[in-house]
């Protein structure tokens, strides 16, 4: 049975099939959760990014985990707050939950850790982002019913966490 959880922390330090990063288009590295990625996986991970061509806001790509006690990592692109509007940033937001969700499962992967897409330098407001993420989660396990994927949301402050409670709790 599928399930999502929550959970408050560094994601670089956390056990899973695949762990999602919050990428830029080039795939070549960053700040915020992406720099700590490659940062804890080693330039091995660097370097098979730059195979990889970059990727499209909205899409995802899979690497391996290389030093990461997560086996791969998933690299999305997340809208960056209004450069589009609203309806197009929630529309781009979830596209980075299902594509990473069917990367996930073309892979034969069955547990995945998400850091909060969008929601730092990128400034998707908090509540907003996680109420697509957990809408999108969600409908992903209901029309896969029959695999088995457990979902894990990761929060890195508590204000998210709570926020990620709430939406739990809906
Ligand atoms: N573990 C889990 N979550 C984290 C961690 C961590 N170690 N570090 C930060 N977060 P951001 P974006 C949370 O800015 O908004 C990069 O430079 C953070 O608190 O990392 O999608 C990329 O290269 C926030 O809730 O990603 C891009 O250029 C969430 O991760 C750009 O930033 C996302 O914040 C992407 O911006």
């Amino acid at each position: 049975m599928s399930e999502i959880k929550i959970i408050q922390g560094d994601i670089t330090t956390m056990k899973a099939d695949a762990i999602v990063n919050a990428a830029n288009k080039s795939l070549l590295g960053g700040g915020g959760v992406d720099g700590a990625i490659h940062a804890a996986a080693g330039s091995q991970l660097l370097e098979e990014c730059k195979t990889l061509h970059g990727c499209d806001t909205g899409e995802a790509k899979i690497t391996r985990g290389y030093n990461l006690p997560a086996k791969y990592v998933i690299h999305t692109v997340g809208p960056i707050y209004r450069f589009h509007t609203p309806d197009e940033d929630a529309k781009l937001l979830a596209a980075c939950y299902r594509n990473s969700l069917n990367l996930a499962k073309a892979h034969n992967l069955h547990s995945i850790i998400f850091s909060s897409i969008s929601t730092g330098v990128y400034g998707y407001p908090a509540k907003d982002a996680a109420k697509v993420a957990f809408e999108t989660v969600r409908t992903w396990l209901d029309e896969n019913s029959a695999y088995e994927m457990n979902v894990t949301m990761c929060a890195f402050e508590q204000g998210m966490y709570q926020i990620f409670q709430d939406e739990l709790d809906k």
